[in-house]
């Protein structure tokens, strides 16, 4: 059975929803961030680099929550959650990139830079570059996104997980939208009840 290790809130969570879109059977193997078990033996042995979410399936280990996304697309054919379609998965992939690189990158900056980090590495300062980035990047999904329901082709992709996950990341982080089409699509992402289930999940093994 496929094993997620991961932590509530996160980017584990891309993986647990996932999952649950593709109707698969999984477990949930908590690991607390904020006692340090990330950078323990233990862990370290699944994910050398001491980050969550991490699959295990059999001998394969794998980490990076795109590339988990999309393992699990391909192990579930009828989740439909990597396009079939030779174009739509070339544009599946041009979203699930854009997403990691331009649309996450500045928020995870932002955290880093203002909470994350040990304080003497911290530049507070950087949030709003941050910010106007974000914005940047935000405006072509939004103009992308001008109606469609989805990111790639008529239905639901993993691409939605790491686009959607990431425009509620920025909600949630008190960094507006400001786009309708946006706030909408941030929406009926996060009420997707594939996503409510993933959360439930890491909730109850936490
Ligand atoms: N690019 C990685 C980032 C993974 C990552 O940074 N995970 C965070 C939780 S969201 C983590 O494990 N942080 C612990 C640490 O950096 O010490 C992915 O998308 O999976």
């Amino acid at each position: 059975m496929i094993q997620i290790y991961g932590h509530p809130y996160t980017r584990s969570t891309r993986a647990t929803w996932a999952l649950e879109e593709a109707g698969a059977d999984y477990e949930f193997i908590p690991v607390d961030l904020s006692r340090g078990e990330h950078k323990q033996p233990e862990f370290l042995k699944v994910n050398p680099g001491g980050k969550v979410p991490a699959l295990v399936d059999g001998n394969l280990a794998l980490t990076e929550s795109a590339a988990i996304c999309t393992y699990i697309g391909e192990k579930f054919p009828a989740s439909g959650l990597v396009p079939a379609d030779i174009a739509d998965r070339a544009h599946y992939f041009q979203w699930c990139f854009f997403a990691m690189s331009e649309l996450e990158t500045p928020l995870w900056t932002m955290a880093k830079y203002t909470k994350l980090l040990p304080q003497e590495h911290r530049i507070p300062a950087v949030a709003e570059t941050c910010i106007w980035e974000f914005h940047r990047a935000a405006s072509v999904l939004a103009q992308h996104m001008e109606g469609r329901e989805y990111a790639v082709g008529s239905q639901f992709t993993a691409a939605d997980i790491l686009l959607g996950g990431t425009l509620n990341w920025a909600r949630k982080a008190g960094v507006k939208l400001e786009s309708a089409v946006l706030e909408a699509y941030a929406e009926r992402m996060a009420t997707r009840p594939g996503l409510l289930r993933g959360r439930e999940k890491e909730a109850q093994a936490a």
